[in-house]
């Protein structure tokens, strides 16, 4: 049976890193729903997200979006950040809302837009520089519409270069994560379509570049979590965009559409050394909120990650390996099934408690004031970002 004291260990050790996006108003391309509050620039964006830290408990780091969370000086924005607790966690270039890019960036045909698109990915690690971020991520819009419409096999090449350029600007401690989605903005081909198209460029490009897996952009029924696992094994598992979809890339709080595919992930985490510092995978959430109230739909995710993730560190992996090398198939199953089974949020109550935190992240964010007082403060102005 799993140790509870490391179970608790582990579960108090983790951290999930939370988007800069998520805090702001956003929607579909039918409409934007504004919010009282929200954050109107990059800094306010860090005090919500400082709030959610201070009720989980695990969520110290924050993703950007550059130029959405552009500012004058970026070590000034990471002292803010610091002297809140926080930590800036991910630069995430934005190689796709410029004119420019309507046929693509990296892989455009034409070089001067691929240069454009270069030189912003290079800006991003300077940022990074900056911030004292370890990690680049990428994600390309870039595909096409129409059979036909560009050459497949010169858009990989002019992708390959155009990693190969920022892959040589990395410093040692930073990385460049590689994002991968099945379709949109492109409806025929996607230059990075699937984990393998990514996997094979990361290859390429050497220790330093991996596979980051959004749980958002891969086909229905395909099994991510065993998308994860290889990754894992080769050792090219960067980390995850965490997220919920019912029909494409639906941007829904993880863990709210299939709590049970969750669990299997981090099963596989689990299981095989991912929630280890040492195999340094980022837990990134990238969603949108936009009809919930933001900070404590964040506050709900990281949540869900959490019992996710005390499920999976609940599997007796001793019975498992047993009733595998039995061959008892239905063993095997339930075992896991136990630990999915299992009401774990009375552990993490406990985890909570045991380091000063009110057992119940929602109930003590609603009572802080803090939705009120931001209502009350923030005028006058909005933060763009998705949708905006
Ligand atoms: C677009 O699909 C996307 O959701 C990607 O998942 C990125 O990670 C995110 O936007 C931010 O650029
Ligand atoms: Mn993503
Ligand atoms: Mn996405």
């Amino acid at each position: 049976m799993p140790d509870i004291a490391a179970v608790k260990a582990a579960l108090a050790g983790q951290r999930i890193e939370t988007p800069s996006w998520g805090y702001g108003n956003s929607g579909t391309r039918f409409k934007v729903f504004t919010r009282a509050g929200v954050p109107r620039d990059p800094y306010e964006k860090l005090d919500d997200a400082a709030r959610v830290h201070e009720f989980t408990g695990v969520a110290p780091k924050v993703s950007l979006h550059i130029p959405w969370d552009k500012v004058d000086d970026y070590a000034v924005l990471s002292t803010y950040a610091k002297d809140r607790g926080l930590e800036l966690g991910a630069i995430n270039s934005n190689t796709f809302q410029d004119d420019a890019y309507r046929l693509g960036s990296v892989c455009h045909p034409d070089p001067k837009v691929r240069r454009k698109a270069v030189d912003h990915l290079l800006e991003c690690v300077d940022i990074m520089d900056a911030t004292g971020s370890a990690d680049l991520k990428l994600w390309f819009a870039d595909g096409t519409n129409y059979p036909g419409q560009d050459d497949v096999v010169a858009r990989q090449d002019r992708l390959g270069e155009a990693l190969a350029e920022v892959y040589g600007r990395l410093g040692d401690d930073q990385r460049l994560l590689l994002e991968y989605k099945l379709f949109e903005p492109s409806f025929y081909t996607t230059d990075v379509p699937d984990w393998g198209t990514s996997y094979a460029h990361c290859l390429k490009l050497g220790p330093k570049a991996q596979v980051v897996v959004d749980t958002g952009h891969h086909a229905p029924g395909t099994n991510i979590e065993f998308i994860v696992a290889f990754l894992l094994r080769e050792g090219k598992l960067g980390g995850f965009d965490f997220n919920s979809r019912f029909y494409a890339d639906d941007d829904l709080m993880v863990g709210a559409a299939d709590p049970f595919q969750l669990f299997r992930i981090m099963h596989e985490v689990a299981k095989n050394g991912g929630l280890d510092r040492a195999a340094n995978v980022a837990f990134m959430l990238d969603q949108c909120h936009n009809v919930e109230a933001k900070i404590p739909a964040v506050i709900r995710s990281v949540m869900n990650v959490q019992e996710a993730t005390a499920k999976a560190l609940l599997v007796d992996l001793d019975a498992l390996a047993a009733a595998q090398a039995a061959g008892d198939v239905l063993a095997a199953h339930a075992v896991l099934m136990d630990a999915y089974d299992t009401d774990v949020r009375p552990l993490l109550r406990e985890v909570r408690e045991e380091r000063g935190l009110h057992p119940d992240p929602v109930a003590a964010y609603a009572a802080s004031g803090w939705q009120e007082r931001i209502a009350a403060e923030r005028v006058g102005g909005e933060q763009a970002g998705w949708g905006a």
